[in-house]
């Protein structure tokens, strides 16, 4: 059998078609083995007490000593106690393995949604994967505990109830269980139902927990944009529409239970009516009669349960479903299996006939450059040109369509995931912080650091210029997201936290636009020191930014269409010489502007 991995090894991520929950039942079959036992013994205990009502009965009848109707009685305890105890251990060993097996699924989903690649965050969203992972995944734990406790204390009450009685009596048992074909009919009608409303509410609940993460992330934009209204009605349209659909869930997941009452109901009243007529017939006695009454009331009242369970059942095969589906996804980005490049990681790196595409449309083609180890080079191109595209290639963020992308002369895909990523510090083009402290930032994937490496990556940053105005210092919690910093100073957090990392790699994804001019050239400038020896890939608007490079990359079309330095792409005089008059007319321009505003104001 297929034992499952301990939860706190890695797994290999979601191999398509197999069933992780499935996995995990059979790896804990024999917990699950030893609580079926305590249910089976404890139904057949939770069975007996009738039987010994059915001989007291009947030695009253033919009159007893006190004494041994006592000894029925305590019988009658003791068999309780029995009964007592071992349901009581098959429901807490049932129960307990469902929460290991919830542990292990929530350790496996986190496992895996860090595993998944960026081409399926464009597709997930948010809220639902945190339905999934919430809602979903208790409902799996009730169906593999309480649930399954229930169903199969009612199909062992179910089996040894009907043996009992068919034994009594086979005749009497035939009519009380006359409505049997209409409880299958029926539970089959409510099956089908409930499943397909459940699906509903989930896809519902996604669908609204989405929209409530998105406004709250959002919620700067909702307030600029003054949406608050008008959020807050969509927000109650769709809550409204949930409310609807769990109306229509409750219809049928409540329905069973009332039918099947009645329906039981029925079944006992005609076994009074005929048994009752056969004891005074003298075909039955007194004891089997009440007996046979006594194990009907037992299974009438588990068959009224049938209802609820398999309703529930129903709602756990959806919440499986929906939890395998995250899990099964294979992520596009794997480790790479070849042989590990050599150490240490010299930097150089090289694309050859690269091209990308997404959804059948082409962002890069043919796309060729190579870039020694410690050079400098700037990619420069028009928005959605395909810059950051290119530049992703090199941490795996996605793969090339064609062609291939090379450090140190080794295929990326070839390439340990976390060595490459070490080797390549990526600040992206959004600065990312999470709710801590500027430490905690900066500091990411390194814990370890000490003092001087904080001084440096905070110097060359120029960070340590906004750390004196800040409360604590590093220390300083930022807010979700780093919402109490400025755009630029989240820019810089990033670049430091990038900086730590002391990679042979640099990219930096246009990782310098909020940042004013005077203080980017500083950055450049303490940059040059660190990085000498060091591959920088700078991407950047800003000619100033960009002529310090040691190669201008020019991408236009979804290639490369000039390269050069900077002095020899001027004059050239091609579309790079075009982009840098463009720019400095504008900054003329602005200056101008400038002057003779200030030249009114002064009149
Ligand atoms: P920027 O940052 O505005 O200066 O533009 P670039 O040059 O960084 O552009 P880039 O590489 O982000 O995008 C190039 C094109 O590819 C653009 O049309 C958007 C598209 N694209 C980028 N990433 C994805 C993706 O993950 N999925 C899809 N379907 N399209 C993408
Ligand atoms: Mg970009």
């Amino acid at each position: 059998m297929t034992s499952a991995p301990e939860a706190g090894t890695p797994l290999p991520p979601g191999r398509a078609g197999s069933n992780r929950i499935l996995q995990y039942v059979l790896h804990y079959r024999w917990r699950y083995g030893g609580g079926m036992v305590a249910l089976i013994l404890a139904t057949i205990a939770s069975l007996l007490p009738p039987v010994v009502i059915q001989r007291a009965v009947d030695d009253l009848r033919d009159g007893i000593a006190m004494d041994s109707l006592a000894q029925y009685a305590g019988l009658i305890a003791i068999l309780a106690v029995v009964e007592g105890t071992l349901r009581y251990y098959s429901r807490m060993v049932v129960s307990g393995t469902s929460r290991m097996i919830e542990y292990r699924l929530r350790d496996d989903l986190a496992r895996h949604l860090m595993a998944l690649d960026h081409n399926y965050y464009v597709h997930a969203r948010t809220g639902d994967l945190m339905s999934r992972a919430t809602n979903d995944l208790q409902a799996v734990r009730d169906v593999l505990g309480p649930s399954l406790v229930d169903m199969s204390r009612i199909l062992v009450v179910g089996v040894a109830g009907i043996l009992f009685m068919l034994f009594i009596d086979v005749r009497l048992t035939l009519i009380a269980l006359v409505y049997l074909p209409v409880v299958i009919g029926l539970m089959s009608f409510f099956e089908t139902n409930v499943e397909h409303r459940f699906m509903e509410v989930q896809e519902q609940l996604s669908h609204l927990t989405d929209r409530s993460q998105e406004n709250i992330a959002g919620i700067r934009a909702v307030k600029a944009y003054a949406q608050e209204d008008a959020e807050i009605a969509s927000f109650a349209q769709a809550n409204e529409e949930m409310r609807g659909r769990a109306m229509r869930l409750a219809l049928y997941h409540s329905g069973l239970f009332p039918i099947m009452g009645v329906l039981t109901g029925a079944g006992t009243l005609l076994v009074l009516w005929v048994g009752g007529h056969d004891v005074v017939a003298g075909r039955m006695s007194m004891g089997e009669f009440v007996a046979f009454n006594f194990i009907l009331a037992v299974l009438a009242n588990q068959l009224m349960a049938v209802g609820w369970v398999v309703a529930m059942a129903q709602l756990g095969t959806v919440a499986i479903r929906r939890v395998n589906e995250v899990l099964r996804t294979v992520p596009s980005v794997l480790d790479g299996t070849g042989t590990p490049p050599p150490l240490p990681v010299r930097g150089e790196v090289e694309f050859t006939n690269v091209s990308v595409a997404f959804e059948g449309r082409e962002v890069l083609h043919d796309v060729n450059l190579r870039i020694p180890a410690g050079a400098t080079v700037a990619l420069v191109g028009g928005t959605g040109a395909g810059k950051t595209t290119l530049a992703g290639l090199l941490v795996r963020l996605s793969d090339p369509t064609g062609g291939s992308v090379c450090l140190d002369g080794v295929d990326v895909r070839e390439w340990p995931l976390p060595l490459l990523r070490d080797s390549v510090a990526f600040v992206p083009q959004e600065a990312f912080l999470f709710s801590d402290s500027i430490r905690e930032n900066i500091s990411y994937g390194r814990p370890e650091a000490g003092d001087a490496e904080y001084d440096l990556a905070t110097r060359i940053s120029r960070l340590s210029n906004d750390l004196k105005d800040l409360t604590d210092g590093l220390e300083t919690t930022i807010g979700e997201r780093g919402v109490t910093l400025s755009g630029g100073q989240k820019q810089r957090a990033a670049l430091a936290r990038a900086l730590m990392k002391q990679a042979p790699v640099l990219v930096l994804d246009d990782a310098l636009s909020h940042v004013d001019t005077q203080t980017e050239e500083q950055i450049l400038e303490g940059l040059n020191d660190v990085m000498a020896g060091r591959t920088t890939i700078l991407i950047a608007h800003r000619t100033s930014t960009l002529r310090s490079a040691d190669l201008l990359a020019i991408i236009e079309g979804g290639t490369i269409v000039e390269r050069g330095s900077h002095d020899e792409l001027l004059a050239a005089d091609g579309v790079y010489a075009r982009i840098y008059r463009e720019q400095l007319d504008a900054e003329r321009r602005a200056q101008e502007q400038a002057d003779i505003d200030l030249g009114g104001g002064g009149a």
